[in-house]
């Protein structure tokens, strides 16, 4: 043969054993399972303060059989974004999905297109929040906006609304069953159950209120910080269980529960979750909070409270609701694993674990998200991947979630777009990856809720730079010795050098993700 006729003969030779295996059915199930809200530090499998009270055994069964990526980042704590992230392989500034409410272009690549054209069998079922409808999918089923926890109404694929009777979490996980019975078996699936828990307003499952009553959640160090030390936009926050959680909304104490007993502010806005419940569901709930509510009161009202008393009373009123919360995630991950086993599809579904950013749980004095600090900035990333992930393993690399779109692909043997700016993970789950990046890019750019500002910033092993464009202020952390973020070492001298270096590194990688100038948040 000719040099030219072996080149034909080998390329059509890789096109037609690429099409048999784009086309065969062992190609692996992607079972995407992702929560909203969910922080690294209440899941067991993580570790830290809480896996001995708040145990996560069904997640920690991907753990114990799969990965738990220790070092996995979103490039914007924020769900819409994070979502968009996900499904694009991009920064948000790269596929438009910058803030909550932004409506996501529905025209543009997303891993759901790509993973439908190439073969699977497609459905996303629950949270989206993306405000266009979802594309991509042979089945959808979604909350509206932020969805409900109690008697949820899922929007369908022909337009409808209908209300479910129940917990979000149960139904969520109902229909993802539902639809694994009735899809099209002959291919390969991808799903994503999305879950609101443990998203505000933490509000449990009936059967799971008083899950914590015996259990005093450990406060974490910082809950009563100063904001000393650090970009002065901190102390101008609107996130605080002292200053900012609200008594009805967050805390579970009706007005009407309440007598003559005035409580300070916070007080905005009311109990929209307790007034979706019917009579016995309310019957329940009054049962458990009804008592415990009355005895706080008598002792608020006695003065015997000191204003710290008071906030960590609602810490642990928050835990306590939050944790509850995971309680049914947890289950709800127990329940897939349980039918992948049964249905004899464990052995070739890849079951991944995730949420859409971290969350405060009372370091900073705070909840909620949005910063780059480590708690909201760590997204959790657990996954199972039968004879391919060593079981019990915990790698290192940075990981972020641009990777997932290029990830997803490579596992269903499909090219990634060279758009994408993800990298693939499947390299570093089967152990041929020596090389990795070694930082990575951070942006956030609502400006307005809990009143964070917009800011940026560069993440390594060790360290992190943080730009605040509106008061022009910069923070380096040294997360070796202070891996809680108390301290900026911007100004020391003996950090100029690595100072010098992290903002190269920050400009360089804006560069190659091509971000769009600093926009002034104050216009
Ligand atoms: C809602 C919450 C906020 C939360 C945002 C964003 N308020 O607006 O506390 O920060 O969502 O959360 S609530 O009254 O609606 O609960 S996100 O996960 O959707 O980004
Ligand atoms: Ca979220």
């Amino acid at each position: 043969m000719r040099p030219y006729q072996t080149g034909w003969w080998l390329a059509s030779f890789v096109v037609a054993s690429w099409a048999t295996l784009a086309h065969s059915n062992d190609r692996p199930n992607i079972l995407f399972i992702f929560s909203d809200d969910h922080a690294i530090k209440a899941i067991s499998a993580y570790g830290g303060p809480l896996a001995e009270v708040a145990p996560t055994p069904n997640i920690d069964r991907l753990a114990k059989q799969g990965a738990v990526f220790v070092n996995s980042f979103c490039g914007n704590s924020i769900c819409g974004p994070s979502r968009a992230t996900i499904l694009t392989g991009k920064h948000s500034h790269a596929n438009g999905f910058m803030r909550n409410g932004n409506s996501f272009d529905p025209s543009q690549w997303t891993v759901a297109k790509a993973l439908q054209a190439g073969g699977y069998a497609t459905a996303v079922i629950g949270k989206w929040h993306l405000t266009s409808d979802p594309v991509g999918f042979d089945h959808w089923e979604i909350l509206p906006g932020q969805g409900n926890y109690y008697n949820p109404v899922f929007l369908s694929m022909d337009g409808t609304k209908r209300q479910f009777d129940g917990y979000a979490t149960d139904i969520t996980t109902d229909k993802a069953m539902q639809w694994l019975e009735q899809r099209d078996a002959s291919k390969p699936f991808f799903l994503m159950c999305q879950h609101k828990a443990p998203h505000r307003t933490f509000a449990p499952a009936l059967r799971h209120l008083g899950a914590f009553d015996n259990t005093e959640i450990p406060e974490p160090e910082s809950l009563f910080d100063d904001y000393a030390d650090r970009s002065r936009t901190l102390a101008d926050n609107e996130m605080e269980i002292d200053r900012h959680f609200d008594w009805a909304y967050d805390a579970k104490i009706r007005q009407d529960e309440r007598g003559e007993i005035q409580l300070p502010p916070p007080d905005r806005y009311g109990t929209p979750e307790y007034n979706r419940m019917n009579d016995s569901q309310k019957k329940r709930w009054d049962a458990y909070f009804g008592p415990r509510n009355q005895s706080f009161l008598a002792d608020f009202q006695s003065g015997r409270l000191s204003h710290r008393d008071v906030v960590r009373w609602k810490y642990q009123r928050y835990m306590k609701n939050y944790l509850s919360t995971v309680l049914a995630v947890d289950e709800s991950v127990g329940r897939l694993l349980n039918y992948l086993d049964e249905n004899d599809l464990a052995e070739n579904t890849i079951v991944i674990y995730s949420s859409d950013q971290g969350f405060f749980l009372g370091e900073h004095g705070w909840y909620d998200k949005r910063w780059m600090f480590e708690e909201s900035f760590r997204m959790p990333f657990l996954i199972r991947w039968p004879g391919v992930i060593e079981p019990d393993s915990r790698p290192e690399q940075l990981i972020q979630n641009i990777d997932y779109a290029p990830t997803f692909l490579d596992m269903a043997g499909l090219e990634t777009p060279a758009e994408v700016q993800g990298r693939s993970l499947v390299p570093l789950m089967r152990g041929t990856q020596n090389e990795w990046r070694q930082s990575l890019y951070y942006a956030y750019y609502e400006v307005g809720e809990h009143a964070v500002p917009q800011h940026f910033g560069v993440r390594t092993q060790t360290h992190k730079l943080i730009y605040f464009p509106d008061s022009d202020e910069w923070n380096l952390f040294d997360l070796t010795r202070d891996p809680g973020e108390m301290r900026s070492v911007h100004e020391l001298a003996e950090y100029q050098q690595l100072r010098q270096e992290l903002t190269d590194e920050f400009y360089r990688l804006r560069e190659q993700y091509a971000a769009p100038a600093f926009e002034s948040a104050k216009k």
